[in-house]
């Protein structure tokens, strides 16, 4: 593969700079505003994340796993830092790429091991699989694979919200990919339009499934379209999740308030393939094993680790400790998942449409 033919060779000439540049921003965290207990819970929230994908990464590739998993390796500073802001009571949604938003959010281990299994005990109660994931008791609204599908529907419980007047507010995850899609700019229109509760977070990984970003779009920067429709956004070094949890904050104030949408553009990569466990370098895909080892050196987790240890809000082999107790408990919920029965095929229409419209 020409080194050119991937968005790692253009010189990050587009708007995004230094953001989408893996060679920057792998240094310390600021923590100077943070208080460390916090940031180690968000520490080990990443690292939560991180390990049970890597082993849904396992049961995917062993075919244990039926459905295709999408694995977010890599972004997990974008949901956690989003997610430090959002209460129970709010209104989120997500797509294909969508583990990491239900965990963030305090989606249990079982619930989502038991739904990429396909059994009753998953969080669709076994009939969705990893790109079906909902758990309202968390907040967590739903996730669907047409991309782009659930802006729209987000949108929509930003009115519910409004209408409610409790300070509810929606969110509404999807990729740089979601934006190629036009209900983007027409939900964006109609939230800022109406002044909806809506917080848009585009994690913008650089691809849409196999195609760099530099080969799509005119320009790298997905905030743009929010500016476009005159609706405030931030755009942030997705794998720092201070820099997430701070612009986060402020639009989620902005829209408590009534004072409408905001825009969280989080700039990240993902270190597996579009689909599936493997890197995808060698399936035709038009990255360059360069490329991912550099954004591995801008790894969120590390970095933040780093940091806390340089102030002495760690030990050394924290990480290890932390993810060897995080390894334990998806070992546990795996076991869970595998012994659970699988949905009986007379469930297959229920719990498709709820009576009531609550
Ligand atoms: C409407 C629609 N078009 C195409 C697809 C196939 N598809 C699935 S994921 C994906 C890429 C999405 O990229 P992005 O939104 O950037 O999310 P990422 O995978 O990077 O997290 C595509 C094209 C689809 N599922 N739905």
């Amino acid at each position: 593969m020409a080194t050119e033919e991937c968005g790692y060779a253009t010189g990050f000439r587009d708007t995004l700079g230094a953001l989408a540049n893996p060679k920057a921003f792998t240094g310390a965290i600021d923590l100077a505003q943070v208080e460390s207990g916090w940031a180690v819970s968000k520490l080990r929230e990443m690292i939560r994340i991180r390990v049970a994908e890597e082993f849904v990464g396992e049961l995917s590739e062993s075919g244990e796993a039926r459905c295709p998993c999408h694995l977010g390796i890599g972004q997990e500073a974008v949901a956690v830092g989003v997610s430090a802001h959002l209460k129970s009571s709010d209104r989120v949604f997500g797509a294909h790429r969508s583990h990491s938003h239900y965990l963030a959010l305090g989606g249990g281990l079982t619930e989502l091991f038991g739904e990429v299994l396909g059994k009753e005990i998953g969080s669709s109660k076994g009939m969705g699989g990893s790109m079906h994931l909902y758990g309202p008791e968390v907040g967590f609204h739903g996730s669907v694979p047409i991309v782009g599908a659930t802006i729209p529907i987000a949108t929509g419980a930003g009115l519910a919200c409004k209408m409610d007047g409790a300070g509810g507010i929606a969110v509404s995850y999807f990729g740089d990919g979601a934006a190629e899609e036009g209900l983007l700019h027409e939900s964006l229109n109609m939230a800022s339009i109406l002044k909806l509760p809506v917080i848009f977070v585009c994690e913008n990984n650089l691809f849409s499934s196999h195609l760099d970003i530099h080969l799509r779009q005119p320009q790298n920067t997905i905030a743009r379209f929010a500016t476009a429709h005159a609706m405030p956004s931030h755009t942030v070094d997705g794998n720092d999740v201070v820099a997430v949890a701070r612009a986060t904050e402020q639009l989620v104030a902005r829209a408590r308030k009534g004072e409408g949408p905001g825009f969280l553009e989080a700039v990240t990569y993902r270190w597996r393939g579009h689909v599936g466990a493997k890197e995808d370098i060698d399936v035709g895909v038009r990255r360059h094993p360069e490329e991912l080892v550099a954004w591995k050196h801008r790894d969120p987790v590390r970095r933040l680790a780093d940091s806390l240890i340089a102030r002495g809000a760690m030990a050394v082999d924290g990480v290890a400790k932390i993810t060897e107790e995080m390894s334990a408990d998806c070992t546990e919920a795996i076991d869970r998942a595998r012994k659970a029965p699988y949905p009986p095929v007379s469930n297959l229409l229920d719990f498709v449409y709820q009576r009531g419209g609550k």
